[in-house]
């Protein structure tokens, strides 16, 4: 179980930090989210960003409430829904891959991430839908919360997702730019889907805040995964609803076959660990970050409407060079690998395959069962005060002179 193998949570310091998440596109985020619930510091809020950010919202608090806290805020972000325009979503995704699916697609082209929130919405039904999610945006949240912190005291954002709701609240208020740092999973072409899919956003970013950064290079160099036995050995023990509505949402994940990998890599569930355990890292490079198709800030034309990783793009979408002043600082090794891994598993194979409450306690209450004891107790004194009140004949068919 997690907690006899967790990595010196004892001494681990707490931290102050926004969980800004694409959660529901894959289990990855969900994993992360898990483990950040059973680590010693839970997020201030959790912010969603990218597709369906509202659906979002609610599977982070119900996979939240789940967890037993159903009181961190979460606030829904920047992304379009299934009803906006294709046209929409390319301008605030100009290299995002056709094989993924557009919003309103065009006829021959894939629907977009068609089961996503799925198992949620069709496990939970009217729960899912009445989870509580905050009438303020993630921007003007974040843009406000981010005001309390200072250069010396900076709030960190866990950005396990594109990065449009930290530039929307940079536009909001510049001035927070000195009041964060940002510990992102990011990188450069052709493996940085977060950065690279919407670079007007991340030039934006990543300008301006201090960011550390955990790359897709990174997670493969470790072997930062979980394979298809260590799920099958999940699948085996998971019994509860939660546990088995979060395999559902895996498994649609896993069929939609994107890249053919059997493996789930822990890319999200990383970043987190090493936000939270920064004594973890061991070396990092400063690099000065680029986006060379943007011009005044926006994609130029010719580049508009191409997938991230196609090999021609090389070099033009993001370009990065060593500069010791740069405040971007690319992770480049981690202590203890296998034991980082072992214990992000751990978490997140315990708060699945964690059994079901017993049945009576999920048809009662404590309340409700102390209820009921009370009633019996009452009955029971009532019945007896009213036998022994009766002529004791009637109690017994011994005849009194007889004893
Ligand atoms: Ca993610």
């Amino acid at each position: 179980m997690f907690r006899q193998t967790n990595v010196k949570e004892q001494n681990a310091q707490p931290i102050d930090y926004i969980f800004d998440t694409d959660i529901g596109n894959d289990f990855d985020d969900t994993g992360a989210l898990i483990l950040a619930m059973h680590s010693h510091s839970k997020p201030l809020a959790v912010t969603t960003v990218h597709t369906e950010p509202m659906k979002k919202a609610k599977i982070a608090k119900l996979v939240m409430s789940e967890c037993g806290f159903t009181s961190i805020p979460v606030y829904a972000g920047i992304g379009c829904t299934r009803q906006d325009p294709k046209e929409k979503f390319l301008q605030q995704n100009p290299f995002f891959p056709a094989r993924f699916g557009f919003p309103n697609p065009d006829q021959g082209e894939k629907k977009w991430h068609d089961k996503q929130a799925q198992a949620y919405e069709g496990e939970y039904g009217q729960e899912f839908d009445k989870m509580k999610i905050e009438k303020e945006s993630a921007s003007e949240f974040i843009a406000k919360i981010a005001k309390k912190y200072s250069s010396s005291n900076k709030l960190t954002i866990v950005a396990i997702g594109p990065l449009h709701n930290i530039s929307a609240a940079l536009e909001l208020d510049p001035s927070i730019a000195n009041n964060i740092k940002l510990v992102s999973m990011g990188g450069l072409h052709p493996k940085g889907y977060n950065w690279l899919i919407s670079p007007q956003v991340s030039e934006k970013v990543l300008s301006k805040v201090e960011t550390v950064v955990i790359t897709s290079d990174l997670i493969a160099k470790n072997n930062f995964f979980i394979s298809a036995e260590e799920l099958a050995k999940i699948i085996e023990k998971t019994h509860s609803k939660f546990g088995k509505t979060v395999i559902k949402d895996w498994k649609n994940w896993h069929q939609a076959d994107y890249f053919g990998k059997s493996n789930t890599n822990l890319y999200d569930p990383v970043t987190l660990f090493l936000a939270l355990h920064p004594e973890y890292i061991s070396a990092t490079e400063s690099m000065r970050v680029q986006f060379p198709c943007l011009m005044n800030g926006k994609v130029q034309p010719k580049f508009m409407n191409r997938p991230y990783f196609d090999p021609e793009l090389k070099g033009t979408i993001i370009s990065a060079t060593e500069d010791k002043q740069s405040q971007i600082r690319f992770v480049t090794k981690v202590n203890s690998p296998e034991y980082i891994r072992t214990n992000v598993v751990s978490a997140i194979t315990g708060r699945l395959t964690q059994m079901p409450k017993p049945l009576l306690h999920q048809r009662f209450s404590n309340r409700k069962i102390g209820l009921c004891i009370g009633i019996a107790a009452v009955g029971i004194g009532l019945f007896a005060r009213r036998m022994l009140s009766q002529p004791v004949g009637k109690l017994s068919a011994t005849p009194v002179a007889k004893l």
